[in-house]
């Protein structure tokens, strides 16, 4: 009773104004994946030899800043490459997904089919040595930055041979300067500003790049970890991978203002075409030289598009439509923009790129099948308390539930 009444004191009842179904947010960047351009002459037989491209006029939107150039050097071995690494991921999401089907993975899983080019085109902009974290859609940056299919697949199958060692799962795995695969919504943001602090400290002009959802954008640890970036000119770019959707809300329910980019105010932002790999590579590129040479933190929004639900348990079809994202698929999809450009300059032959195709394909179902035939776990408590504390680090006991269930390390 009290509840409705505070409804309609507060005029928010029947009277009240409907909201719309379905608020489309306005994105006026291209997602056009296949806008670069190059000169067929320009393309040398070389594989090593750059040549360059040239990126849509609609790839980026500034803020505050000057736009990276529009031409990039790119080789034929690192289109190819770059094709290979994105049908890779899909290719192990698609793994994922039929795991998880046949209930062989359980617990949650969130897949980033649709949205490979931002983990792979960051991946070729940056040095090793550079940081990336993340939120819980993790599995291609985890691949991108070393780990391996046998590896993901393991830990999602919760093998010990899985890359943290079966104990993390789809949301929490690490690999040399990757930071996670985080599950709380935003957490990272801030130790993503925490890393670049590192970075700044020990003066290895190295950057951070700290990613994060448009659904947590407006969280308030957001703009503490921007203020304190931008007062310390922390090497630091904000990454909001724009996919429109939080869960099931769309960017336009929940965010004021949906020019993700804008949002650090005092800090320059870009706007990026993520569904071509390109300009991704272009943008990250230019942000690391631009934070890493102490000109402070920068904002980035990547424009993408999730293909799949927001995780495995959501069919993703109740809050947009299927149109939209059979139009997205089938106009904007990420790899099959980079195929067309490979084809179109004449980077290689249609053969040939088939064959990349078949064998990125080969080498995941190779790696996923020895990750299904590694050993399950067995359920005992040395294996349960494994792993808590870093390997020889462990205390002397560790409670469980209750205190009969303490284990003695
Ligand atoms: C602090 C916190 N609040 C809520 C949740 C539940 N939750 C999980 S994902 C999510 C939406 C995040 O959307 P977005 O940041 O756009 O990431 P995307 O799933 O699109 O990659 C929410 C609310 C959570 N995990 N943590
Ligand atoms: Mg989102």
């Amino acid at each position: 009773m009290l509840s409705r009444a505070c409804v309609r004191g507060f005029g928010l009842g029947a009277a009240a104004p409907r909201r719309q179904a379905y608020q489309i947010a306005k994105r006026t960047v291209t997602t056009d994946a296949a806008s670069s351009h190059a000169d067929k002459a320009d393309v040398p037989d070389s594989e090593d030899e750059p040549f360059p491209v040239k990126l849509s006029d609609e790839s980026f939107e500034t803020y505050e800043l000057d736009p990276p150039p529009y031409e990039l050097m790119t080789t034929k071995k690192e289109l190819k490459k770059m094709y290979y690494d994105m049908v890779a991921v899909r290719r192990m999401e698609m793994a994922a997904d039929r795991l998880y089907k046949e209930k062989k993975i359980r617990g949650f899983c969130h897949l980033s089919t649709g949205q490979e080019a931002v983990a792979v085109g960051i991946e070729h902009a940056i040095t090793r040595d550079d940081a990336v974290i993340t939120a819980y859609r993790c599995h291609g940056f985890a691949l991108m930055r070393g780990g391996t299919v046998k590896s993901i697949i393991g830990e999602l199958l919760g093998r010990r041979e899985g890359i943290a060692y079966g104990k993390g799962g789809s949301m929490h795995m690490f690999a040399p300067n990757f930071f996670g695969g985080n599950g709380i919504v935003g957490a990272q943001v801030p130790v993503g500003a925490g890393i670049a602090f590192a970075h700044q400290y020990n003066g290895s002009k190295t950057a951070t790049i700290s990613l994060y959802g448009d659904g947590a954008s407006n969280q308030g640890q957001v703009f503490e970890a921007y203020n304190m970036a931008k007062l310390w000119k922390l090497p630091c770019i904000f990454a909001c991978e724009n996919n429109k959707y939080g869960m099931g809300t769309s960017a336009a329910r929940s965010s004021a203002l949906t020019e993700y980019y804008k949002r650090g105010q005092y800090i320059p932002g870009l706007k990026i075409n993520a569904m071509d790999v390109l300009a991704v590579k272009a943008a990250t590129q230019y942000g690391k030289e631009y934070t890493a040479n102490e000109n402070g933190p920068l904002v980035f929004e990547f424009v993408t598009y999730r293909y799949g639900g927001h995780s495995m348990s959501d069919p993703g079809t109740t809050y947009r439509t299927r149109e939209e994202i059979q139009r997205m698929r089938s106009t904007n999809d990420p790899i099959a923009g980079l195929k067309q450009k490979i084809l179109d300059w004449e980077v290689c032959s249609e053969d040939e790129l088939k064959s990349i195709d078949k064998q990125a394909r080969a080498d995941v179902d190779k790696e996923v099948d020895e990750a299904e035939k590694m050993a399950v776990p067995d359920p005992t408590p040395k294996i349960l308390f494994e792993d808590i504390y870093v390997r020889g680090s462990e205390p002397a006991y560790l409670r469980g539930r209750t205190t009969d269930e303490t284990y003695y390390y």
